[in-house]
């Protein structure tokens, strides 16, 4: 039996994993979806019994405001949310059980995909490979890390992912398993093409769009066009639950805005910073998806999605999601 906290403690857990995403202690779309849902867990299992639904609607609401770019912690919390409104009972202590189990279903969700993807993006690689990539994804990770597993001779070139040096999590992750890695600034990207003629760019994906485009840390639509200058094909690793569904009605993902701070410490003051997280790919520039569903053309993404996550588009209905 796990011990009950008090509300004040409960609250005050949430709004701290809500500064850690908020503040990139914890970042990268999966690891901030399952912190997000692993939280509600947490909330739930040690909430006084007469306060579940209320702890339930104040963790979610704490979370989703969080980060504004990340549907696959929104999917997760709206799929939780809206189920446990269609099936809960008057028993608190059921309803208890209930949303540690939606919890779970969607935690099961995220893992077996991630596992589809990485089988599949690791027999894509070549058996001699030169990859790059950017930012820190850890689908795109561990993707290398088992083509390198299965005996391929990889290497990676990595870039620094300014403002905050998100590549340098990736470069420390691969080299230290032993993988080759050639580290870069941001602006030697086209450099890097031309001197090592890589075969591939492999990166990961915030969100996807119900047209295809994919949203990824900033620096992802420039590499997308160094590449297609270069002819190297792009892909990009990432389950379909990081798919907006309210793009299908039109509406638009945000793009985050980061602090200015990120960018420099001591700016000027009459100098304007800008901070944008994250940008557009076009399908164009993106050869395949690489998803639980298998490889897929950008522009299939909403068909695909609708066969496999049926129970959570239906939670779409009528727009409903919109939280
Ligand atoms: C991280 C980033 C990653 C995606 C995918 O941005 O852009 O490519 O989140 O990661 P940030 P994963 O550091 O701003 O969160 O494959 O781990 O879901």
């Amino acid at each position: 039996m796990v011990k009950q906290l008090s509300n004040e403690d409960l609250i005050t857990h949430v709004q701290n994993v809500a500064n850690d995403i908020k503040s990139m202690k914890i970042k990268g779309a999966t690891t901030i979806a399952i912190k997000a849902i692993e939280t509600i867990k947490f909330v739930i299992e040690r909430s006084p019994l007469d306060k579940v639904s209320d702890l339930f609607t104040m963790s979610i609401d704490i979370l989703r405001k969080s980060r504004p770019t990340e549907p696959a912690m929104f999917n997760g919390l709206t799929y939780v949310y809206n189920r446990y409104v269609e099936l809960k009972t008057d028993d608190p202590a059921k309803d208890r059980e209930l949303i540690i189990h939606l919890a779970d279903s969607y935690l099961n969700m995220l893992k077996s995909s991630f596992e589809k993807i990485i089988d599949i993006g690791s027999r894509l690689i070549p058996e001699k490979a030169t990859i790059v990539t950017h930012c820190h994804s850890s689908t795109v990770t561990q993707i290398i890390l088992k083509a390198k597993n299965m005996g391929k001779n990889v290497r990676v070139i990595s870039t620094e992912t300014r403002p905050i040096y998100q590549g340098r999590i990736t470069a420390r992750e691969l080299s230290e398993a032993g993988i080759e890695v050639y580290h870069i600034v941001d602006s030697a990207m086209h450099w890097a093409f031309n001197k090592y003629k890589p075969d591939l760019v492999l990166i990961g994906a915030d969100a996807i769009s119900s047209v295809g485009t994919v949203i990824n840390k900033i620096g992802s639509n420039l590499l997308a066009l160094v590449a297609k200058e270069h002819s190297v094909p792009l892909y990009i690793a990432t389950t379909l639950l990081k798919m907006d569904i309210r793009t299908i009605y039109g509406v638009s993902t945000e793009i985050e805005m980061r602090p200015p701070k990120e960018v420099w410490e001591e700016a000027p003051e009459n100098v304007k910073i800008l901070n944008p997280a994250f940008e557009v790919i076009e399908p164009k520039y993106i050869r395949g998806i690489i998803s639980e569903a298998g490889i897929i053309p950008p522009n299939l993404v909403t068909y695909v999605f609708k066969e496999r996550y049926p129970e959570i588009l239906h939670l779409d209905r009528e727009a409903k999601y919109i939280l």
